[in-house]
C-alpha cells in the first residue's frame, strides 16, 4: 500500500481536513521530507490546476499523484451531481470531467465526494439517486477513456443523505452497472467511524466483492486527526485491507493538528508500525 497526504490549493477550504495549505511546492516538499510516496491534491478547478509545476515537483521530490479532489465545485460554486436544475447538474459534470482529464495525465483518478450533493428531502431521494447514477455513468466513461477508474466516496449523514455506508454504496454501484463501468469506492475511515458498526469488517466485506471495489482510502482517525490520534482500530483496518488485497493509497485526509508537519509525521509513524506487523 502506498502512503499519501493531502495538499489543498483552495483558500475557501482552508478550514477543511487537508494537511498542507501553503501551496503546491511547499506541500510536495513537506510530503517528501516526511517520507510519503504520493500526494492527493484538492484544486480550485481544472483550469487553475498547476500541471507543469506538479510535473516538475513529482520528479524532484520523488512523489506520485494519488488522486485529485473535485469538492471545490461544491465549496465555491455549489455545483452538485444531483442538482434538480439540469443546467447546474451539467455544469457539475463538466467541472468534474475536466478534472478527470488533468488527473489522468498523471495516472491519477478523480474523487467524487462533496460534489455528489444531497437530495432536497427524503421523498426526493430516489430521484436524486437516479441523477447521481446518470452523472457517474457519464463521468466513468470519461475516466475509462483514459484507462482510469472514478472514485465515489460515501459521506457521513451530516454531509449527505444519499449513501452513507460502504455496503449501500457498493450495492448502488453494482445494481446500476457503475461498478462494471469503473466506479470504485473511496473508503474514508473518518466517515466510516460514524456510519459503520465495525469499519474493519466492512472493509473486509466490500474488499471481497467481485471486481475489487475499494479504489482509494482516506486514512483518518475517528476525530479526523492523523491516524493514532483518535480511537480507530488502525491495525484492524490495515489488516482488513491487506486481506482484501488492496494495493492502492492510504491518503491522510486529516486536519493539520497539532500542526501539518506533526500530522504528517504521525501518519507515517502509524503506517510504518503497521507495515512492520
Ligand atoms: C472528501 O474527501 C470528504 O471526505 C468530505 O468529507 C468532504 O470534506
Ligand atoms: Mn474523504
Amino acid at each position: 500500500m502506498r502512503s499519501a497526504i493531502t495538499i489543498c490549493l483552495v483558500p475557501e477550504a482552508s478550514g477543511g481536513p487537508f494537511v498542507f495549505h501553503e501551496g503546491l511546492a511547499a506541500g510536495c516538499r513537506a510530503a517528501s521530507a516526511a517520507g510519503f510516496d504520493a500526494v492527493e491534491i484538492f484544486p480550485a478547478d481544472a483550469h487553475s490546476f498547476p500541471a507543469d509545476e506538479l510535473r516538475k515537483l513529482l520528479v524532484s521530490e520523488s512523489l506520485q499523484l494519488a488522486a485529485v479532489g473535485t469538492g471545490a465545485g461544491w465549496v465555491r460554486q455549489r455545483l452538485s451531481l444531483v442538482a434538480t436544475d439540469d443546467g447546474l447538474r451539467q455544469q457539475a459534470v463538466r467541472f468534474i470531467g475536466e478534472i478527470i482529464d488533468v488527473a489522468a495525465e498523471f495516472g491519477a483518478p478523480a474523487i467524487i465526494g462533496s460534489m455528489q450533493g444531497q437530495a432536497v428531502n427524503a421523498a426526493s431521494r430516489p430521484a436524486a439517486l437516479d441523477r447521481l447514477a446518470d452523472s457517474l455513468a457519464v463521468l466513468a466513461t470519461r475516466a475509462g477513456r483514459h484507462g482510469q477508474s472514478l472514485l465515489y466516496e460515501p459521506l457521513n449523514r451530516y454531509e449527505t443523505n444519499l449513501l452513507n455506508d460502504q455496503r449501500a454504496a457498493a450495492e448502488f454501484l453494482q445494481s446500476r452497472g457503475l461498478a462494471e463501468a469503473g466506479v470504485k469506492l473511496l473508503c474514508d475511515l473518518f466517515h466510516m467511524n460514524i456510519e459503520e458498526a465495525a469499519p474493519a469488517e466492512t472493509l473486509r466485506e466490500v474488499g471481497s466483492l467481485p471486481g475489487n471495489l475499494i479504489g482509494h482510502v482516506h486514512w483518518a482517525d475517528s476525530n479526523r486527526r492523523a491516524m493514532g490520534l483518535g480511537h480507530t482500530d488502525a491495525r484492524a483496518a490495515y489488516a482488513a485491507l491487506q486481506t482484501s488485497g488492496y494495493e492502492g493509497s492510504l491518503a491522510a485526509e486529516v486536519f493539520p493538528l497539532p500542526s501539518a508537519d506533526e500530522a504528517a509525521r504521525q501518519t507515517i509513524a502509524s503506517l510504518k508500525k503497521l507495515a512492520a506487523g
